[in-house]
């Protein structure tokens, strides 16, 4: 490392709970109050979280086409979003934005988009490790069914260069897997941003409440440190009509270590003004890819999706 420190000024703005019967236009006035606060606590890029328009609608049943009608964006910037965009644009501010996106030809996604500082969105991400289930389970206390209500990501793991910064997205659950960071790391990320609402409670198998805390904070601050990248994560959090969603936004070093942690479950902004030369000195040292990495050893992650047969056998 040259000792040259490079500064980044980045906001995360989580969100408390978003009722059913809360309007989008009352969500963007939110938005904008944490724009308003990240612009006055100098940030260059605010993450918004996942689906950061609506409530969680995937844990309620019900047909696609009402999830269609009632949760999804046609396009964006949208009459509801327009102010957001204005405001980010005249403050100079870039962001990442979740939301529910229904394409011209009629698919759907679990989308987030990147803006650069005069409010222009110059990448999208679909999102790709969908949680859940898509059918209905009606013994349990809420549903996850974001299997039925969204397509699989179509483009990929991406990276995008903007305010000189080299920025790759993802989405809540992809937060989970090691795969996810890594193809951004080999593309030079610098940060991983991402938006998440993640239950307090397990539907699927009887996971201690604390581990998901623990798990969310494991996953960033493991995968921040693996890659030489910084993360920053946006939760939508707190009981949304009773549905309970873990906060803990957070900013992480690619030392691992946590540098800002929300400690509300309410709309709360938090700030880091991030040296992104920390991830330079890993990634030109312990994770130098280009030496170190042996990709001819590994090529049962792609050849493999679940776990199969060991392959260790008795040495000659
Ligand atoms: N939104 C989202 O991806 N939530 C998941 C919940 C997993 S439990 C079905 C998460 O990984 O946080």
């Amino acid at each position: 490392m040259n000792g040259l420190k490079r500064p980044f000024a980045l906001a995360v703005a989580q969100l408390g709970p978003i009722a059913l019967a809360d309007n989008r236009a009352s969500v963007v006035k939110r938005l904008i109050t944490l724009l308003k606060e990240a612009h006055s606590r100098g940030a260059k890029f605010v993450v918004f979280p996942e689906l950061a328009l609506t409530t969680f609608f995937p844990r309620y049943w019900m047909t696609e086409d009402e999830a269609t009608e009632r949760f999804f964006e046609r396009g964006m910037p949208n009459t509801d979003t327009k102010p957001l965009f204005d405001l980010a644009a005249e403050l100079k501010i870039g962001f990442y934005l979740g939301y529910a996106e229904l394409t011209p030809d009629g698919r759907r996604f679990n989308t987030s988009i990147l803006t650069d500082e005069n409010a222009q969105i110059v990448g999208r991400y679909r999102k790709i490790h969908l949680p859940g289930h898509a059918h209905h389970i009606p013994t349990a206390p809420f549903q996850h069914l974001e299997k039925k209500f969204f397509d699989v990501g179509n483009e990929g793991f991406n990276v995008w260069t903007t305010q000189d910064v080299r920025i790759g997205m993802c989405i809540c659950n992809d937060r989970r897997w090691a795969e996810t960071y890594r193809v951004m790391a080999l593309q030079s990320a610098e940060i991983v941003v991402l938006g998440y609402n993640t239950p307090s409670m397990n539907i699927h198998w009887n996971e201690p409440p604390h581990l998901r805390m623990f798990h969310h904070l494991l996953s960033l601050q493991g995968n921040a440190y693996q890659n030489g990248v910084w993360v920053a994560a946006a939760a939508k959090c707190g009981a949304e009509d009773g549905f309970h969603m873990i906060g803990g936004s957070a900013i992480v070093s690619p030392t691992g270590e946590i540098v800002a942690q929300a400690q509300s479950e309410e709309d709360e902004l938090i700030f880091a003004n991030i040296d992104l030369a920390i991830g330079e000195s890993f990634r030109e040292h312990v994770f130098n890819f280009g030496k170190h990495r042996r990709p001819e050893h590994y090529g049962l992650i792609i050849e493999r999706t679940g776990a199969g047969a060991p392959l260790g056998k008795k040495p000659d």
